[in-house]
């Protein structure tokens, strides 16, 4: 019998299935549920309701249920050996809050495979939405916990992050404040990652330590809920939140639902979910210090994984715990893609055009630089944005085209310095990724080689590899991630990016005049 395991990504927009073979060493299922596709009837516009404000952003959790049930029904019509499964684990979506009333117990105990998952669950919420990651409408709140905490600093130090909108601790207090009654009648708040966990489970779940450090609610150095943290988000909040665990930790077996409805193994193990920034961080075979990840989506993101700990005074960046027991860290940037296609587009280029224009131009682009802030920047904090041009001539589209992907890159190196890692390799991931001659402004920037992996459902392919992981723990079995990721997380064979040492070296100088004038671009913003 094959040894399989189900890995399950609860993303934004999509629920993704992936069933690796751990012998073969081979993804032998993938499928993924668009939400507005599939669910008209929830009227979300990518995975998310639309809202009057447009900083409240919240999705439906029974939409998260109603997937749940369409992936199962159609794996199973499709013929995946779901009685082979030995464990699931899943990712969800960072951030995003699920408010359960005091029925939910009982109905996650005994769920009716004759019904669907959200008619049963339909009156177990004490609030009917979930406050996502996109929602932004937390800033008082935000103010309010930063400062109860001690500042930027401490609050960073504390639970390995400043306090941020989409964190959900702010969310808590939000809904405490304005929804007092809601929040009297919330029995347990989980994550979307633990939520979804707990209904595989047939019970309450553990939130992972993992996604547990985006709540800005968990002492990120002892691994448990931060007392002060607590007691200034709500009132009783500390009985509302589930425990902590490990991301190995097995919370049961399946919930007998599964194993009636769709023939999944009965004996099949529940692993606790975690969110899909650590998951991707395994799925991407980052297990070394050094190794880290760029993914090049509508925002960028630059995020690896960290033995040591240690914060980040500024704020701008985040520590989160990794699957692997130890640390992540994670860096924001709003102006990524469409940054990039602001400029292409101002120059009436093609994607082919703005590389060649790019390959036109040599590294350093004769000391021409831009702060490409289109929109207000997360890193570092812009509250004014635009673009801004430093000795570069706007008619010059070459040099344009370089300007902001040496921008971005000098940006990342610049912004992760807090995390005191040299960078050894770099995974190239989201849509920008396919572009060579991003990545090797991006390898000779970062000063080491860059890859892209074969698999592009990382948070997926993560969490089947921890639920691998974890029954490999749970049957004292041998259980070293190198061995669990091997092969899974290879990069494509010729795939490298190698640095080019005289580039490396224009970039060792120029990030320095890079810094000053983004000071005095701050600077420049603050005073006004
Ligand atoms: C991370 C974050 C996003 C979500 C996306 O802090 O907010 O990456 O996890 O799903």
């Amino acid at each position: 019998m094959a040894r399989l395991f189900l890995g399950l990504d609860s993303s934004t927009q999509s629920l993704t299935g992936i069933v690796i073979d751990l012998d073969a060493r081979k993804v032998v299922y993938e499928a993924s549920l668009n939400f507005d596709k599939t669910f008209p009837k929830y009227k979300t516009y990518n995975g998310t309701l639309r809202n009057s404000d447009p900083l409240v952003v919240h999705s439906p959790p029974l939409l998260w249920l109603d997937a749940l049930d369409a992936l199962l029904l159609q794996m199973q019509q499709e013929g995946v050996a779901l009685g082979d499964v030995l464990a699931v684990a899943g990712s969800g979506q960072q951030h995003g809050s699920v408010y359960l009333n005091s029925q939910a117990k009982a109905v996650l105990a005994a769920l009716n495979p004759n019904r669907g998952l959200a008619s049963q669950l339909h009156d177990c919420f004490a609030r009917p939405t979930a406050p996502i990651w996109m929602d932004s409408s937390t800033a008082v709140e935000c103010n309010e916990i930063r400062k109860a905490l001690g500042g930027i600093a401490a609050t960073a130090r504390a639970n390995g992050s400043d306090t941020f909108e989409r964190f959900t601790g702010p969310q808590i207090r939000k809904f405490f404040k304005r929804q007092p009654d809601d929040y009297a009648e919330t029995v347990s708040i989980g994550l979307v990652s633990s939520f979804m966990a707990s209904v595989m489970a047939g019970k309450i779940a553990p939130i992972d330590y993992g996604d547990g450090a985006g709540m800005n609610l968990m002492d990120i150095r002892k691994k448990r809920w931060h007392p002060k943290a607590i007691k200034v988000t709500a009132p009783g909040l500390s009985a509302k939140l589930p425990p902590l665990a490990e991301s190995w930790h097995v919370i049961g077996k399946v919930s007998p639902y599964f194993p009636k409805k769709y023939g999944l193994n009965p004996d099949a193990l529940a692993v606790v979910w975690s969110g899909d920034n650590p998951c991707s961080l395994i799925g991407l075979g980052l297990r070394e210090e050094g190794a880290l990840a760029i993914s090049l989506g509508t925002s960028d993101t630059y995020f690896g994984y960290m033995r040591k700990l240690h914060t980040d005074d500024r704020g701008e960046g985040h520590v989160f715990g990794a699957p692997t027991g130890d640390y992540m860290t994670l860096i924001c940037f709003k102006n990524g893609s469409l940054a990039r296609e602001r400029i292409r587009d101002m120059y009436s280029l093609d994607w082919d055009g703005f590389n060649r224009a790019l390959e036109s131009t040599k590294p350093g682009n004769k000391g021409a630089l831009m702060l490409p802030w289109f929109e207000p920047e997360i890193v570092p904090r812009v509250i004014r944005p635009g673009l801004r041009r430093i000795n570069l001539d706007d008619r010059d589209a070459p040099a344009n085209c370089r300007a902001i992907v040496e921008a971005q890159m000098m940006s990342m190196r610049l912004h992760s310095g807090w995390m005191k890692i040299k960078p050894k390799r770099v995974i190239a991931t989201g849509g920008g990724s396919v572009n060579t001659t991003i990545l090797q402004v991006m390898a000779d920037v970062m000063n080491c080689p860059v890859y892209r992996l074969e698999v592009s459902k990382s948070a997926a392919l993560g969490a089947a590899l921890r639920a691998a992981h974890a029954y490999l723990k749970h049957n004292k079995q041998p259980a070293k991630w190198p061995d669990v990721m091997a092969k899974f997380t290879d990069p494509i064979p010729g795939s490298e990016v190698k640095p080019n040492k005289k580039a490396v070296a224009v970039y060792n100088k120029l990030i320095k005049t890079f810094a000053k004038h983004e000071q005095a671009a701050l600077k420049e913003q603050a005073s006004r």
